[in-house]
């Protein structure tokens, strides 16, 4: 599935004429002035001009997300300058100071983690340039970001902990694999989960947590470390994300037992690949957490050159998707 996505991504950057990988998009050469007083005031009507500084590519959640703002950028003749951290805060800083040079109307961000933005979210604010925070929350004061535009992480967490409760007859010896330290999704699915155990299910234990990174990767050495450390104790596994129970999952069979039956799963995003291991009996449940922001971003962006205010919160829907149901949903989901 990431696979598919990468290399529609690589079409549309090479339609979009942006580049990736830790580097600036090139866009075109209009933007090098930096926004002054002085600058006059845009036509209305003129097309905008964008700065994205997007994570990385660590999970098939995140390449649906980039694939949704390449592709509506492309259907709204956005100049879209696109940056790819590869997962390090100080690419992405670098990218969101380029962007102010280049003047852009908005820039968005998917802070990698919550701290350290500060500094350079108040030179986007001296320079005239509103923030979005897309997919993740990062701790600044109100005035630093005009919206928020993402999930209710802590929701996502207190509804993992009901569906695993649900698996477990609520009771059991629960494994976590957390995902990027310091990130809000990972910080706020882990605090959703642990508060809704410690309010309604006193014989559900976190026996062991630590972080995969989000990747599929380290989801699975984690898993296979937690397995030879609790052997025959584990009867559920909690991931911040699909991907690292996608990895848990090959840890699970490699070590002879069957993911979905002996150890029941619960994890967050609702990507295919999770939806098809639901389907073969290998996963229990996916909380939706919703990457098709690109419409809801550009919109918000649209609106803030236009002179309106936005929501500080433009909250995503989501649902809970169950094994009994996997099949019929497959052919619906679109990431
Ligand atoms: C959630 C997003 C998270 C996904 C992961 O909004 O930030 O990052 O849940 C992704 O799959 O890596």
């Amino acid at each position: 599935m990431a696979k598919k996505f990468f290399a529609l991504i690589v079409v549309l950057t090479m339609v979009l004429g942006i580049t990736g990988c830790g580097s600036q998009s090139t866009g075109n050469q209009q933007g090098d002035t930096k926004k002054t007083e002085e600058s006059t005031e845009k036509p209305k009507n003129e097309k905008l001009v964008i700065g994205f500084a997007q994570i990385g590519q660590e999970s098939g959640w995140r390449d649906a997300e980039t694939f949704s703002i390449l592709q509506e950028a492309e259907k709204l003749g956005v100049d879209l300058k696109f940056s790819d951290a590869q997962q390090k805060q100080e690419n992405q800083i670098k990218a969101i100071r380029t962007f102010i040079q280049q003047g852009v109307d908005v820039i968005g961000v998917a802070p990698v983690v919550e701290t350290g933005w500060e500094t350079v979210f108040k030179e986007a604010k001296d320079a005239g340039i509103p923030i979005i925070l897309v997919d993740r929350r990062a701790a600044v004061p109100e005035d630093l970001y005009a919206s928020f535009i993402g999930s209710d992480f802590i929701l996502e967490g207190n509804n993992a902990a009901d569906e695993m409760a649900k698996l477990l007859n609520n009771k059991g010896n629960i494994v976590e694999l957390q995902g990027t330290v310091g990130a809000s999704a990972a910080t706020d699915r882990m605090k959703g989960f642990k508060d809704q155990l410690a309010a309604k299910y006193p014989d559900m234990k976190i026996i062991a947590s630590q972080t995969g990174d989000f990747t599929r990767a380290k989801g699975k050495e984690v898993m296979e470390a937690f397995l030879k450390a609790y052997p025959g104790q584990i009867n559920g596994v909690y991931g911040h994300n699909d991907d690292m129970v996608l990895g848990a999952i090959e840890a699970i069979k490699d070590a002879g037992l069957k993911p979905g039956v002996d150890i029941k799963t619960v994890s967050v995003d609702g990507v295919k690949g999770l939806f098809e291991a639901m389907a073969a009996g290998e996963a229990n449940v996916t909380v939706e957490c919703n990457p098709l922001l690109g419409p809801q971003f550009f919109k918000a962006c649209q609106d803030l050159k236009d002179g309106k205010t936005t929501e500080k919160w433009i909250k995503s829907e989501e649902s809970v998707y169950r094994a009994e149901t996997a099949k019929d949903d497959l052919p619906n989901r679109k990431y």
